[in-house]
Order: structure tokens, then sequence, then C-alpha cells
């Protein structure tokens, strides 16, 4: 399958925009093929024991490396012009892209977005004022948005994700997603801005938590960084 050529210069147009605020801070989606494997903003013990060693280093050197690779190589099966997009453009039109492209490019941007969604345990502080009022608003308290979060990441069959965001109205919502799509892109419904999200592929928990996903998404709110969440909710609303 390949990309017409007036999409692409459509593509174009849209991959030159200037950053988003959010990008501006360091969140994925500016960079450009060929993609790289991004550090972790910690060490691959740093979020034990809610989720080991081990399982970081395989998800980080294999899993997200892998997307990396397999990203790179999809895009050098197509014309030259589909290599001048940014990841954001190419999440923006997963619709109109091969299979390769879309799952590869969902895969890097949502692995990005997941490890600097993590600190240590306990040290990832709480939502800040604002943030906190809009999920009490949205969800009635902070407890009631970890369950309706758990829930969701629990409802999802199969492989897939589970993301707070904000809705182009500004509003809150729950929503999952599956195999690596996410809610930056076309195919989305709802699509919004992801404040949050957890990777609910059984290689992210297996080794430490087997088949349990309600336990690792129970246990995973220890390592949540609250105070990256909360800047991140602060540029998607302007404030
Ligand atoms: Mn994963």
């Amino acid at each position: 399958m390949s990309i017409s050529l007036q999409r692409i210069l459509i593509l174009l147009l849209l991959g030159l925009a200037p950053l988003t605020s959010l990008q501006a801070q360091g969140e994925p989606g500016g960079e450009t093929h060929p993609f790289t494997l991004p550090d972790l903003p910690y060490a691959y013990d740093a979020l034990a024991p809610v989720i080991d060693a081990e399982t970081m280093e395989i998800h980080h050197s294999r899993h997200h490396q892998g997307y990396v690779d397999k990203l790179n190589a999809a895009l050098e099966e197509e014309p030259p012009e589909a290599r001048e997009l940014s990841l954001e453009a190419l999440l923006e039109h997963a619709s109109t892209l091969p299979a390769a492209v879309r799952n590869n490019a969902g895969g890097h941007w949502n692995h990005s977005f997941f490890w600097r969604s993590m600190t240590a345990p306990g040290e990832g502080g709480a939502p800040d004022r604002d943030l906190r009022r809009a999920l009490e608003e949205a969800f009635g308290s902070l407890e009631d948005f970890r369950d309706a979060f758990e829930t969701a990441g629990l409802d999802r069959f199969g492989s897939g994700w589970v993301w707070l965001i904000v809705e182009e109205d500004g509003d809150l919502a729950v929503t999952t997603t599956p195999n690596q799509d996410n809610p930056r892109m076309d195919v989305a419904d709802p699509r919004g801005t992801p404040l949050l999200g957890n990777d609910l592929w059984e290689h992210a928990y297996y080794l430490n938590y087997r088949n349990a996903r309600g336990a690792y998404l129970q246990a995973w709110w220890e390592v949540v960084d609250w105070e990256r969440v909360s800047r991140r909710y602060a540029a998607a609303t302007g404030r």
C-alpha cells in the first residue's frame, strides 16, 4: 500500500507545524525518521517493586526498540516524503497509513509517553489543584477516577492501552484503545490529548503479576508521576 503524493504533501505541511506546547515540554511527537529509542528517565530498577527491573529492561530494550526499528523499516518502503512526517503527523493520519506504520508509530509514541508518566514509588506527588478539581468534576472524586481507569483497563479485551484524556471541549475522559492505537489518532473515538496512559499488554506486567491485570492496574498508581501529569493538563488546557 502506498500513499498518494497529494496526501503526502498535505501531511508534510502538517508535519512542519510548530511544536505544540506539550512537545515543547519534551513530550513525544515532533521527531521524524529515522526514529531512535529514547533513554528511560530513570534506571531499569527505579520502579521496583511495582514494576521489576527485568520487565522494564525487556519492555524498553526489546519491545520499544522493536517498534522503533519496524517503524523506520516500514517508512523506508514508502515514498521519501513519508519520511519527512513528524511522529505526531503520522498519528493524526493513521487511517490513511499502512498497518505497519500505524502500529509501530503508535507503539513508539505510546511507550515514549508511558516511560515519562512514571517515577520511583511514592515520588510522584499528587494532582495539582487544577487537575484535582477537574478530576473531581468529571468523576466525583480522585478515588472514583482511579476506579473508572482500572475498570476500563480490565474491560479492554486483549492488548491495548487505557488513557486519561482531555477532549477537545476541555472535558476529562477515561478511554481505551486496541493494540498500539492511541487517542491522538484520527481512528480513535473519542479523540483527545492524553494526560496519562497505562500499557495493558501482558509484556508490561506478566513476570510480576502473571495474568492478574487488575492487580497490576491497582499497584501502578504507586509509580504515577502526578507532577508531570499536572503539567500536561496545564499545557493541554492552555493554563
Ligand atoms: Mn508495551
